[in-house]
């Protein structure tokens, strides 16, 4: 077996009036909790250094830039690194990244991998920017991911890191079932993902009593297809008028949901994840070598 101890770290709301350094502090003491029960890696939500600010219309472009992180680690966010380092734990995060490429200003909706020596070994940009580009003034909040955020440019990757093949995904993407097959095609084992998940659907309000069976739905058939783990870190409760699914969770790789969160409100889940679990999907009924027949799904990679 090939056991690997982690903490799903679920937050409650990050109010407007908490700065950066307060929301540190919390991802440090949630961070020290984990490392106190044994944990190797933490896994935090989506966006977890800020209010997730896609659920307002903000027209100024410096005021939407405040949101993003122009390095990382930054002064404000080294202490989480060093603390991570002390502890010899790793941990994902995401937060909302810019950055110049080719000349050009670009936004991403990021997630980075560090390892317990503190270096970062992984990142993902949010690929599936759910919502819409424009205000819409009647609904009682927004989604403007696709307005704020660029696509993100690198795939979906698979990192050798914690003793097995570790793949990162963010929120919408999980809802794809292209998302987990790329990462099942590079042999992954554990998918580490965050989630900034509205209770209400403004336009489609008769699927809101079921936001919270499409979320496990969405990760248990990615985790049971490719034969892999999927954890999930919610960023849940009232956040700024918006109320947040929280039901953070632990999927195994037969599809079971091994742990469930029970509050909305910062609350660890420790689980350890024997990354061999994998191996009867993988060898077996989801064998991609011998059972995949590629020669008829072409349709999925058209437009
Ligand atoms: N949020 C939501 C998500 O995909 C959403 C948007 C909610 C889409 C409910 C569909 C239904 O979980 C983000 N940040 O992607």
């Amino acid at each position: 077996s090939r056991p690997i101890t982690i903490a799903v770290a679920q937050m409650g709301p990050i109010p407007l009036t908490q700065t950066r350094a307060d929301a540190v502090e919390r991802l440090i003491g949630l961070l020290r909790e984990a490392a106190q029960q044994g944990s190797e890696l933490v896994l935090f939500p989506e966006c977890c250094l800020t209010a997730f600010f896609p659920h307002w219309f903000i027209e100024d472009q410096a005021e939407i830039d405040t949101f993003f992180e122009r390095e990382m680690p930054s002064p404000v966010t080294q202490p989480l690194f060093d603390e991570a380092k002390r502890l010899k734990i790793g941990f994902c995060l995401g937060y909302a990244e810019i950055v110049d490429e080719q000349g050009q200003t670009r936004r991403y909706n990021s997630s980075i991998l560090v390892e317990r020596d503190a270096r970062i070994v992984g990142k993902h940009r949010k690929i599936h920017l759910p919502g819409h580009r424009e205000h819409r003034p009647k609904n009682p909040f927004q989604n403007l991911e696709k307005r704020y955020f660029d696509v993100g440019n690198l795939g979906f990757q698979v990192w050798n890191a914690f003793g097995g093949k570790i793949g990162m995904c963010i929120c919408n993407d999980r809802r794809w079932a292209e998302t987990y097959r790329v990462l099942g095609l590079q042999g992954v084992e554990l998918v580490l993902l965050g989630y900034n998940t509205p209770l209400q659907i403004p336009e489609y309000p008769e699927l809101n009593p079921l936001v919270g069976f499409h979320n496990q739905l969405s990760m248990q058939a990615g985790a049971y297809q490719n034969g892999t783990w999927v954890l999930g870190a919610a960023k849940t409760g009232w956040e700024e008028g918006v109320e947040q699914l929280g039901e953070s969770c632990v999927i195994a790789p037969s599809g079971e949901i091994r742990a469930v969160a029970k509050t909305n409100k910062d609350e660890l889940i420790i689980h350890t994840c024997d990354l061999d679990e994998t191996i009867p999907y993988k060898e077996g009924i989801l064998n991609f070598d011998i059972n995949r027949r590629v020669e008829y799904y072409q349709l999925i990679t058209q437009q």
